[in-house]
């Protein structure tokens, strides 16, 4: 099977990996439609995956209960100094790690198949484009990554005999006896996995999950923490970011960058529908941009990926129209309900709740039981080809030009509806000091406050010092100059006194970005705030909504004494990176004080 690779290096890694895990059997993917079908078949008939009779060749897995989401206390970034992943990574020293991690891949396939899936980040022949070879002992994470990246035979091509790829090894990590029976969803405790990343040679080593980010290679550990710390080397940017085209009325072209953190809507605002007549949105990506500065000198952006890996609890035809259009077949459902007709169901989704349905864990439910019927981390994973609104220029090679970079996150109160940075630098800080509210039950569980500091969307992600990712999209900006995209904050969730939304948002978001788009076109003017410049009056455009006047009022006020209260977190948070504390960084926060303490 492995005669078809031409690549000495890659072979003998295989051999390597294929020696300390012990696979019964080795299968080389070549990423056709008939390869996808017959491991689903077998998977089905294994009884791990269950057929939708209501949706076309769409399937529904159900993980493990310890197994749910990505693991951030499991995630390690591993260097050889603490100092070069900095302080805000789970850090061990490669060697360390990998004693640990060789004893428990020791003999781990046993019983089972690894699956060997090379694929490509970005349209192959990019020059944005990297090459990964995942290796899997899971037919699920596949099966996954067929829908989430470029895979198979075509990959290999490319690779020749001495391109460069990215090793990513991966294991659910719980080997069979022989004789032994499968469970539905094998994986190793808690206390086993590891999510681990070195930088320094370009590795990625997963062990003991199956589910999504941990399990997926391509996405959160190469597109994010690898390449975080590539892309500063060689100059360019890897990014948690959605990406969006708009085009206006008159066929103006606007491209949309933004970093929002989990659970604030990114899959949904990269799928707007916009309701200001006759503006039309686009879709590139959902989740992760890579972007370089092209020969234009502007900053050309790609979504790496292939598919969408979306939280299905709350998609509906209300949320995300787009989003439910995309989920009609060929889908891959984790922890979702099942209906007795035969489809998926969560929570929030349209329609009346089923009377009765199958929960996430196995177990009958109604609308009267105590539990929800789907994880609230349930999840889809499906083709971006099969979005009714994906760009014509989502797979172009050389990228879309950004103009407008967005950071967000959710809100109650303090933050504005939209403010635009002054200037490079001060978006910079913008994305720096970017927080959002955590949910309750963290709040008890870390005994933090409510508000988690996430710099750029970038916290479990960053592959690298902080501090030094910072001063990295401060070079970024020098290097653009006058062509650098402007940048801008939204928060889509702020609440009156009484706990309500002030904003629609959905598709009325689409207000905001024209007035983005407005002024990135010097077609409106803007109020100088401390924190940043604002919309004038009657600057948003409001045809056809109507927000009462008090509610404008409150989504648009800035209090400097709020603001001032708020400043000491902020630099406790930046103290914490010491000497790869950027000064740039530091002037921002000075001239905000200084601003707020004059206002
Ligand atoms: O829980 C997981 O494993 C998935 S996390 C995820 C998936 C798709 C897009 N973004 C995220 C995220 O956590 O940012
Ligand atoms: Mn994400």
């Amino acid at each position: 099977m492995l005669e078809k690779i031409k690549h000495e290096g890659l072979k003998s890694w295989i051999e390597e990996v294929a020696g300390m895990c012990q696979p019964d059997e080795i299968y080389l993917c070549n990423g056709s439609r008939e390869e996808y079908e017959t491991l689903m078949a077998q998977m089905v008939d294994a009884g791990v995956a269950i057929s939708l009779k209501e949706r076309p060749h769409s399937f529904l897995f159900r993980s493990d209960p310890s197994d749910v989401a990505r693991v951030e206390d499991r995630t390690y970034v591993s260097t050889t100094t603490k100092d070069d992943a900095g302080p805000i990574n789970n850090w061990m020293a490669p060697d360390d790690l990998k004693e640990i991690m060789r004893k428990l891949y020791d003999g781990c396939m046993k019983g089972r198949t690894m699956y060997v899936i090379p694929f490509s980040m970005g349209p192959i022949g990019s020059p944005l484009a990297k090459i990964g070879i995942q290796v899997t002992d899971s037919a699920y994470a596949t099966c996954n990554m067929h829908i989430m990246t470029r895979v198979g035979d075509k990959v290999l091509e490319a690779l020749d005999t001495d391109g460069d790829f990215i090793p990513c090894l991966h294991s659910i990590g719980a080997p069979l006896e022989p004789g032994q029976e499968d469970s539905d969803w094998p994986c190793a405790p808690m206390e086993e996995k590891y999510i681990s990343h070195f930088p320094e040679e370009n590795l990625v080593w997963s062990y003991g999950s199956g589910y999504g980010g941990n399990a997926l290679l391509g996405k959160k550990c190469l597109s994010l923490r690898l390449a975080s710390p590539i892309a500063r080397r060689e100059g360019w940017l890897a990014e948690h970011m959605l990406i969006l085209r708009l085009t206006s009325p008159e066929g103006r072209q606007y491209h949309i960058a933004g970093a929002f953190p989990s659970a604030c809507g990114k899959t949904n605002l990269a799928m707007i529908q916009p309701t200001i007549p006759g503006w039309k949105a686009e879709t590139i990506g959902d989740d992760i941009a890579w972007m370089q500065i092209h020969p234009d000198g502007r900053l050309h952006a790609i979504n790496p990926e292939t598919g969408f890996f979306g939280v299905a609890p709350g998609t509906s035809m209300g949320s995300n129209p787009v989003a439910v259009e995309t989920l009609k077949e060929n889908v891959i459902f984790t922890n979702c309900a099942l209906t007795d007709n035969g489809d998926v169901w969560w929570e929030e989704m349209d329609g009346a709740p089923p009377a009765h349905a199958i929960d996430w864990k196995g177990r009958d439910w109604t609308p009267d039981s105590d539990e929800p019927a789907a994880h609230p981390n349930a999840r889809f994973t499906a083709p971006a080809e099969q979005c009714p609104i994906i760009s014509s220029d989502w797979e172009n090679p050389e990228g879309v030009p950004i103009d407008i970079f967005i950071f967000g996150g959710r809100r109650a109160t303090t933050v504005p509806l939209v403010h635009e940075a002054f200037d490079w630098d001060h978006g910079v800080f913008m994305g720096a000091s970017a927080s959002s509210e955590i949910t309750a039950a963290i709040i008890v569980e870390s005994g933090l406050g409510n508000v988690r500091r996430d710099p750029f969307a970038m916290k479990p992600f960053c592959g690298y010092n902080m501090g030094d990712y910072f001063q990295h999209w401060f070079e970024m900006g020098d290097k653009m100059g006058d062509k650098a995209p402007r940048i801008f904050y939204v928060n889509w969730f702020r609440k009156g006194e009484d706990g309500r939304w002030l904003w629609p948002g959905f598709g009325d978001n689409s207000r905001v970005l024209k007035w983005m788009c407005d002024r990135v076109d010097g077609k409106v003017g803007a109020m100088e705030t401390p924190i940043g410049l604002m919309p004038e009056d009657g600057g948003l455009d409001m045809s056809g909504l109507s927000v009462p006047a008090e509610d404008m009022e409150e989504l648009f006020a800035v209090d400097p004494q709020t603001w001032l209260a708020e400043l000491p977190d902020i630099e406790d948070y930046f103290e914490q990176f010491g000497k790869h504390f950027p000064e740039r960084l530091r002037a921002q926060l000075e001239g905000l004080k200084e601003r707020l303490n004059n206002s």
